[in-house]
């Protein structure tokens, strides 16, 4: 069965979020496998957004992270990747539609609430790196 990793962001906790956006996950029939809550650092994040650390906002983006803790979620089910991302919404929060978490939730591109992973072979990465082999 195919797996994604899922991260509830540190403005999903501090907005009493994590069961609202969980409880849209398992409406939608997806299965947490494994759940827990973790504080990031610097070196744990330069990995997880190596695609961005060039990025003029990156160092926000850092400081964002490191704000609070994460849920860091091992999620799974049929073509579950595309559908954590078709639920997530778009990365710009002015393109996230509707009914979607960031759409409705989100008014800001850095703090938008959760991430999931954009492919399978990421997926399997993200699991390992937050959650060792499993
Ligand atoms: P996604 O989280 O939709 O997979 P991403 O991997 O491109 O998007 O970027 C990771 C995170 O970095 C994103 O959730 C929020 C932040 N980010 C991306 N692009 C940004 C931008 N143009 N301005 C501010 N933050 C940005
Ligand atoms: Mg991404």
């Amino acid at each position: 069965m195919e797996r994604t990793y899922v991260m509830l962001k540190p403005d999903a906790y501090e907005r009493r979020l994590i069961g609202e956006i969980i409880s849209r996950i398992e409406r939608k029939n997806f299965k947490i496998t494994d759940i827990k809550m973790l504080n990031l650092n610097k070196a744990m994040l330069a990995k997880h957004y190596a695609h961005l650390v060039n990025k003029p906002f990156y160092s926000a983006l850092e400081k964002f992270m490191m704000s609070g803790p994460v849920v860091a979620m091992i999620v799974e089910g049929e073509n579950v990747v595309q559908g954590i991302r078709n639920l997530m919404g778009a990365t710009k929060w002015l393109e996230a539609i509707q009914g979607t978490i960031r759409g409705d939730y989100a008014n800001n591109t850095t703090e938008n609430l959760i991430h999931g992973s954009d492919s399978i072979e990421n997926a399997e990465i993200e699991i390992e790196r937050f959650f060792g082999s499993k």
